[in-house]
């Protein structure tokens, strides 16, 4: 085993429920050399809802609650308030985030609360078997949406700018360096950041959306589509079309905390 798996892994957990080519393991990888670096493991507080991407942080072998469908953000908000030392961090998926958990996202962002999420987006509802999800490519084929989805995705990095979180990112499986400094800005940041990483679900959207047999065809897709902030500010808006823009998209300072609101609010 690695010596990083070795130290933080929850061997009892193992074997992982991804399958095979899934970028969530990816981001489990590049989480824990994120924390190894960081010197913070002792300081975790790992919620997750349900789905594939909710799976991640429990082969964490730190605190860690698995709760339910939607409702991450809700139980992370309790905890940080409650324990405000601990590095609350939020695992989730673009079905359990901005489906049926989207209206705590932008309260939690509206609050600016102190905590560090991690939306895995695979593009679509992976555990539960291809449906669509707000993630989802206009036009394409999920179980669901046999003749194509009919709704327009989501900007969830707009979505939560605009609702007030003061760290927003993305990331992508296919640049796992980018990723780890990435996810430490991230933790580093204080108030909430929101971290979107696109990550591939060939079982799934693989199979269903995009037509292919091979994750490593999805992998070079992902590749291929992703741009820099740095490089996209010199092209135009059209050849920016289906492009994933990768970087810190949004970054603020000045928003009261809320963890820091409710003590200056108790003591006066
Ligand atoms: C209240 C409730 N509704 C529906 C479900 C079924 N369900 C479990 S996971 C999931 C979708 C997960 O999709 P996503 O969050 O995108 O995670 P992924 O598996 O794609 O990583 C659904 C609908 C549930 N467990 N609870
Ligand atoms: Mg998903």
């Amino acid at each position: 085993m690695h010596p990083i798996a070795e130290k933080y892994i929850r061997k009892s957990a193992l074997p992982t429920i991804f399958c095979p080519g899934c970028g969530h393991g990816t981001v489990l990888n590049c989480f824990l050399r994120a924390v190894d670096q960081l010197d913070i493991f002792d300081t975790l507080g790992l919620v997750s809802g349900i789905g594939c991407s909710s799976w991640t942080p429990v082969f964490v072998n730190s605190d860690v609650m698995h709760t339910v469908h939607g409702r991450a953000l809700a139980f992370a908000t309790g905890l940080k308030v409650s324990n405000p030392r601990l590095n609350v961090m939020v695992f989730t998926g673009d079905g359990d985030c901005i489906g049926i958990g989207g209206n705590h996202l932008i309260h939690a962002a509206r609050r600016n609360i102190d905590m560090t999420v991690f939306m895995l987006d695979n593009a679509i509802y992976g555990m539960t078997g291809g449906q669509v999800s707000p993630t989802t490519p206009a036009d394409a084929k999920s179980q669901t949406t046999p003749y194509g989805n009919p709704e327009p995705p989501f900007d969830v990095c707009a979505l939560v700018t605009s609702a007030g979180a003061t760290h927003v990112a993305r990331y992508t499986t296919v640049q796992p360096r980018t990723m780890i400094n990435g996810i430490k800005k991230a933790i580093e940041h204080k108030g909430f950041s929101f971290v979107h990483i696109i990550s591939q679900c060939p079982t799934q959207t693989g199979r269903y959306v995009y037509g292919m047999t091979k994750p490593d065809e999805y992998v070079r897709m992902i590749r291929e589509q992703s741009i820099s902030l740095t490089a996209a500010e010199k092209r135009s808006t059209e050849e920016l079309k289906g492009k994933i823009i990768t970087g810190i998209l949004h970054e603020c300072g000045d928003r009261p905390e809320f963890v820091e609101t409710l003590s200056r609010l108790r003591r006066a």
